[in-house]
């Protein structure tokens, strides 16, 4: 396959005229809250999740990330990277309707015991959305703190049983066109596809969200389910998912199939191995302005103590 995609450059994760201009428009918000325009709201989020959005049964906190300040609402859910809804970062939320997330279902199989079709609502009925969970999420150049609403990927998986032959887990994401205008371009190989190994997909801190702020995920942020690993960088993080298959050898990827000596397989968060066009040593956080002190980078993102055994004995130069 060729690459098809435009020069890499010009599907950067952050560009500074783009966030300045969204930064202008979220003070015009701040403002108008300020001004009493729109609900008040209670305790956490300086500008809160819709009212009209599908509150998530049977959450409750866990205790990761609780000391963090999440991200306002409004940021989390109109700055994002979904190349299938658009390259700009407002693009997204932007042609979010174009999404329909019911009915959907999402198909399992390969490796494993009991392969079969798992429709969104059997999942949200019979797994509870126990976790609320505060992370913090770094993408490639820029940061947030979001409280996900989800369950761990593992609650799923196991229905399936998967064999001893499974030794990755392959997922990929809507392919349609009408839904995903994006799609219609040639920029990627579609659809978007991710993959983690075993043990990694295993891992309680692994997991499954179908929504923020505890209402339904938008579309925008990848609806009806999304992958989040907090230990690793924002492309691993799937976006609205129809496909997991258990596979024995490591899968394709879309961003290391397109640019393999930048984007690995792994995708730990590493203050030491930089990414060949800038440095991993430090983020920005999206809310503090684009003149805020930019923060350290933390190894495997601040969780090192729950993951850094996964990789031992792996050089993470190599496997980055
Ligand atoms: N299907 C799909 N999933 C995707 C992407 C995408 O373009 N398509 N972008 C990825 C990247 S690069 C990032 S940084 C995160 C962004 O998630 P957010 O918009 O919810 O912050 O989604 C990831 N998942
Ligand atoms: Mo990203």
């Amino acid at each position: 396959m060729l690459i098809k995609v435009r020069r890499s450059w010009e599907l950067k994760e952050s560009s500074v005229t783009d966030e300045a201009h969204f930064r202008q428009r979220r003070r015009l918000l701040q403002a108008a809250a300020a001004a009493g325009v729109g609900a008040a709201m209670p305790a956490i989020a300086r500008v809160s999740p819709p009212d009209e959005g599908r509150r998530l049964a049977n959450l409750r906190d866990s205790r990761w990330g609780r000391d963090l300040e999440p991200t306002d609402y409004e940021d989390i859910t109109s700055y994002n990277n979904f190349l299938e809804l658009g390259t700009g970062k407002r693009s997204p939320a932007r042609n979010a309707d174009h999404l329909r997330t019911r009915p959907w279902s999402i198909r399992v199989g390969g490796e494993c015991e009991k392969p079969g079709e798992i429709d969104i609502e059997e999942i949200l009925r019979t797994i509870p959305q126990e976790e609320r969970i505060y992370r913090f999420r770094c993408v490639e150049a820029w940061g947030m703190v979001v409280p996900w609403g989800g369950f761990s990927l593992a609650a799923l998986l196991k229905r399936f049983e998967p064999t001893s032959k499974a030794r990755y887990v392959a997922f990929e994401t809507l392919y349609d066109p009408k839904q995903l205008p994006g799609q219609r371009r040639d920029i990627l190989d579609w659809p978007y596809r991710e993959g983690l190994r075993m043990d990694e997909a295993m891992h309680p801190l692994t997991m499954l969200v179908t929504g923020v702020y505890g209402v339904e995920l938008p579309g925008q942020n990848g609806a009806p389910l999304r992958l989040i690993v907090p230990w690793k960088y924002g492309f691993k993080s799937i976006k609205s998912i129809v496909g997991i298959h258990f596979v024995d050898t490591q899968p394709r990827t879309t961003w290391s199939d397109l640019q393999p000596d930048e984007y690995g397989f792994y995708a730990n968060v590493n203050p030491e191995v930089d990414h060949p066009r800038w440095s991993q040593k430090y983020e920005r956080h999206i809310g503090e302005g684009l003149f805020a002190r930019k923060h350290k980078t933390l190894g495997f993102n601040g969780y090192a103590e729950e993951v850094a055994d996964l990789y031992k004995g792996m050089d993470l130069r190599k496997f980055f």
